[in-house]
């Protein structure tokens, strides 16, 4: 595929063709773990998937075939979380900032879908869990590792999980912190479809592109539908925003608008009470 590389970065890339963003994370020699700056990075890309009207959908994947994400970068990892080079980290203060990237993509209004080749491993797990749709390689395996190394998840990674493959599954996965192939990944639900790795990119292009096609809006108020529950208030407030933004379209809203700009009563009586 002719992706068309946009943006500077450092720790990712960030790629566009027809109205698909393709964001990788770019630290294979480390399985392609976060540390702060590429969590910065990632949150950047995402911003401008949201705001550019000619993106429909993202993927997010690793750079190689070995790593979709390990997570967090244990050899930056101080006492009280990760540590960059930013002017936070110079007073030696940590940083879990993967938890705001967790919730960019939950509510980002387009779908995000994870293109999984190799581990999704520990943070890197719950990156995929948070995409909408995840695409496997058949070399690609699944865990979380937070009991073994001292961390945890107790976030979307623990009640996303049980919500996505069933409360008993999802203790196991965190309990006994073992991995899971491809298709024993498939079978539990955590993944949409396995594919030769070689045929990875083609699969997960093809599905952008049958998202693309389909109306923007239906898919915005579905995401935020899917999910609404599970965020509470906040998920309320994404719905309610878009039924807003609905609303701003009509006639009647407009009507509000134009008849305290010419200071005069607003004429609501020439729209219906609906049943
Ligand atoms: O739980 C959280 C959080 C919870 C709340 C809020 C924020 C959170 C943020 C992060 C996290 C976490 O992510 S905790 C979990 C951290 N990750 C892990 O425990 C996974 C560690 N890595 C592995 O288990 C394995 O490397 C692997 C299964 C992914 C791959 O194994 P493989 O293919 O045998 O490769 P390996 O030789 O182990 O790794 C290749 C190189 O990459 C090694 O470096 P080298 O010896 O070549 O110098 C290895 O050390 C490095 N590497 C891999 N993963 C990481 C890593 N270095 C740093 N951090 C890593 N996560």
């Amino acid at each position: 595929f002719a992706w068309e590389s946009r943006g500077d970065y450092t720790d990712i890339k960030f790629e566009v063709l027809d109205g698909i963003a393709k964001i990788t994370i770019n630290r294979p020699e480390v399985r392609n773990a976060f540390r702060p700056q590429t969590l910065f990075e990632l949150q950047r890309a995402f911003e401008i998937v949201r705001d550019d009207p000619a993106l429909g959908v993202a993927i997010l994947t690793g750079e190689g075939s070995l790593a979709f994400c390990s997570g967090g970068d244990q050899r930056i990892r101080g006492n009280d979380g990760y540590i960059g080079d930013d002017e936070v980290a110079q007073h030696g203060i940590g940083r879990l900032n993967v938890l705001d990237l967790q919730i960019q993509i939950r509510r980002l209004p387009k779908p995000v879908i994870a293109m999984v080749a190799g581990y999704a491993i520990g943070g890197g797990h719950v990156l995929h869990l948070v995409c909408d749709l995840t695409i496997a390689a058949d070399n690609a395996r699944f865990g979380q590792t937070g009991p073994r190394v001292g961390s945890f998840d107790g976030g979307y990674g623990a009640g996303l999980l049980a919500r996505t493959v069933g409360m008993k599954k999802a203790k196991e996965i965190w309990f006994l912190c073992r991995q899971y192939d491809a298709d024993e990944a498939l079978r539990m639900g955590l993944v949409n479809t396995v594919v030769p790795l070689e045929r990875l990119e083609a699969e997960t292009v093809q599905w952008c592109r049958e998202i693309l096609a389909l109306s923007p809006l239906a898919l915005r108020l579905l995401k935020a539908s899917f999910n609404a529950a599970d965020e509470g208030l906040a998920g309320i407030q994404q719905l309610a925003g878009d039924a807003t933004m609905l609303f701003y379209m009509s006639d009647e809203a407009q009507e509000g608008r134009d008849a305290y700009l010419a200071k005069r009563s607003p004429a609501f009586d020439q729209f219906p009470r609906r049943p």
